[in-house]
């Protein structure tokens, strides 16, 4: 997996506290690492640094003039952007009452001052380092979600993908009153395009025509790989005849393609149907039976 994100920058640290003596000493402390730092002397200013600078750690004091330690932490915790940095809080007190509120308000440690420069070094590397895993299994659990609904080969989204989005989006045309059309493709005589060039080349047309509809539909529009040469596409907020147009542009697109093999032309037929409050996989027979009338009739069509 690609590391990078993780690999080019040293860790940022947010340092904050109102007395400049401290944060020459926090920053004396923690430049004895590999670390970047930025500092505030206010909680104000904090929230500020944090919001457009991620820090990866915020070491935060408690007694500060204007909004205090936990009212930062408070504040910093309900903003999603800067939920997740971890805190640790400086303070001054060590009373068990002071450490708990500071816990409460969503700190994940703190030292005590004055600063002990072994203990807030260990410290900051830890979190430091939880944080760092706890991103990676983030970013590896999104690649992971992406690839759970994406048909490898042609980047569309795959068929059980397709399917569940059919459905939530057929309950929501229903409930906003939103127009709603599904159309499936499938390539004629593929099977000739294989016998003919190779299974390899068949692959590459495949890829090619998910390249032609993704670029010719909505952002709005999803389209799927449906099964080995067909294609599922839902238009949303979009009737038969809209989609219609759509799909003849998609179907003059493939057939002007130049495939680079004499006289090779491809041709694709479809059949599209609107919701009409039916249900989704109704829906999809539909489209499916005015697909095959567009095999009957002749193919490179589409019915409506
Ligand atoms: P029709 O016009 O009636 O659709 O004819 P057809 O030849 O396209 O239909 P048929 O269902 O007989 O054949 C579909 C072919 O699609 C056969 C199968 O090998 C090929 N195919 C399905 N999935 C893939 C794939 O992932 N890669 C390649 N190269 N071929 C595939
Ligand atoms: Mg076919
Ligand atoms: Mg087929």
């Amino acid at each position: 997996m690609d590391n990078s994100v993780f690999e080019d920058k040293s860790p940022l640290v947010l340092i904050v506290d109102d007395v400049a003596k401290n944060l020459q000493i926090l920053g004396t402390i923690l430049s004895k690492k590999n670390y970047r730092i930025a500092a505030a002397n206010n909680g104000e200013k904090a929230i500020i640094i944090a919001n457009s600078s991620l820090p990866d750690l915020i070491l935060l004091d408690i007694m500060m003039p204007g909004i205090n330690g936990y009212e930062t932490c408070t504040r910093l915790k309900k903003n999603p952007r800067t939920r997740d940095i971890p805190i640790i809080f400086l303070t001054a007190k060590n009373e068990l009452a002071d450490i708990v509120r500071g816990f409460e308000a969503g700190a994940v440690d703190y030292v005590t001052k004055p600063f002990n420069s072994v203990e807030l070094l260990v410290r900051t590397k830890t979190h430091l380092e939880l944080k760092m895993s706890r991103d990676m299994l983030k970013i590896r659990n999104e690649q992971l979600e992406r690839l759970a609904i994406t048909d490898s080969m042609t980047g569309l989204y795959n068929h059980r993908y397709i399917i569940d989005s059919l459905s939530i989006r057929t309950a929501e045309a229903k409930r906003y009153k939103q127009s709603l059309s599904v159309a499936m493709l499938d390539i004629d005589y593929f099977k000739k395009v294989n016998d003919n060039f190779g299974h390899f080349f068949g692959d590459f047309v495949l890829v090619r025509i998910s390249a032609i509809i993704e670029d010719t539909i909505r952002k709005t529009d999803i389209a799927g790989r449906y099964g080995g040469e067909e294609y599922l596409i839902i238009f949303t907020n979009t009737d038969k005849k809209n989609a219609f147009n759509t799909l003849e542009r998609i179907r003059r697109s493939i057939e002007k393609e130049n495939w680079g093999k004499e006289s090779l032309i491809v041709t694709i037929s479809g059949g599209v149907c609107e919701f009409e409050g039916q249900d989704y996989l109704k829906l999809i027979m539909t489209a499916d039976e005015l697909l095959y009338k567009a095999k009957e009739n002749g193919r490179n069509r589409i019915e409506i």
